[in-house]
């Protein structure tokens, strides 16, 4: 059998069945993508000759992956992947420079302390060395970004997230501030020493990477939303350029000019890094991704 198949009159006619293309109500678009969607999954099907057993444990996998999906999609490439198509698509438009952006990951939190000055992010005790990370807010024509709001977040020493760690040793806004900045755009954070993040231990997203040969491993990072009136909001984040896994990260996020060696000092680790935003051109520029994200 070939992925012709597929192709058949009567496999088409179910396809448009299924995905309601046939039917008057539903929504165009979602008709349009379910049956495109669905159609690759049977090509995939006919082409590497799944069986039945390899399908239902498929899908037994998805119904048990439920919570990591949003480890999985950065972990399958998924969310660079739509990175990509954001730089392509600003390519093709002329809307070009600045910061690179990277994924945003699954680990934000809304509600952080809105602070303003030479801020700490670290509530908790954390016996690490402390990081101070300074820099400037720029545009295009590198003029200080006015008021702007700098949303940071980074796990703690163990890899773990405030909110989400599995510990539940952390307070809540641990390691997570938005930082009010003033009309010079320089913004100076410091905060205990994060560490690589891995996925949850035999977890299925841990299953899914050995399976594929791989790790649920990234690199020291620091999560970064800057958003400003005029400029166009920015996703981004910095690994540490001498962590063993920043060429190696699971994620995917790590990216030229994303990669700064912390200058180590003792028990102090000094970054140094400036954000240039592009100007807010089309409507909704300013704002964010519509993504659920988690809120305390
Ligand atoms: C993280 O901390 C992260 O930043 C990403 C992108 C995926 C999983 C965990
Ligand atoms: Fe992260």
């Amino acid at each position: 059998m070939t992925e012709d198949f597929v192709k058949t009159p009567q496999v088409q006619t179910l396809l448009n069945q299924a995905s309601g293309l046939l039917s008057e109500g539903g929504d165009k678009r979602l008709k349009d993508i379910t049956r495109d969607l669905v159609e690759a999954i049977m090509t995939t099907i006919v082409k590497h000759d799944v069986t039945q057993d390899e399908f239902w444990s498929a899908i037994k996998f998805f119904q048990e992956a439920g919570p990591e999906f949003g480890l999985i999609v950065p972990g399958v490439g998924l969310e660079h992947f739509l990175d990509l198509v954001l730089d392509a698509r600003d390519a093709e438009a002329g809307q070009t420079g600045g910061t690179p952006r990277t994924i945003e990951g699954p680990l934000y939190v809304a509600g952080a302390p809105l602070v303003e000055g030479d801020v700490n992010l670290t509530d908790d005790p954390d016996d690490t060395d402390t990081l101070y990370m300074t820099g400037q807010i720029t545009g295009p024509d590198q003029e200080p970004v006015k008021d702007a709001i700098l949303h940071v977040w980074h796990a703690n020493s163990k890899g773990f997230y405030s909110y989400f760690d599995p510990t539940g040793e952390q307070t809540p806004f641990n390691n997570r501030r938005r930082i009010k900045i003033g009309s010079d755009g320089r913004y100076a954070f410091h905060s205990r020493m994060p560490n690589g993040y891995s996925v949850p231990p035999e977890g299925p997203t841990d299953r899914l990477m050995k399976a594929l040969g791989r790790h649920g491993n990234r690199p020291a990072h620091v999560h970064f939303f800057v958003e400003a009136p005029g400029y166009r909001q920015l996703t981004t984040q910095i690994n540490f350029g001498d962590d063993p896994f920043a060429g190696d990260d699971f994620a995917f996020a790590t990216r030229e000019g994303l990669l700064p060696v912390p200058n180590r000092q003792g028990e102090s680790a000094y970054i140094a890094f400036d954000f240039e935003l592009q100007r807010a051109k089309a409507a909704g520029d300013e704002g964010f991704s519509a993504r659920a994200r988690a809120e305390a």
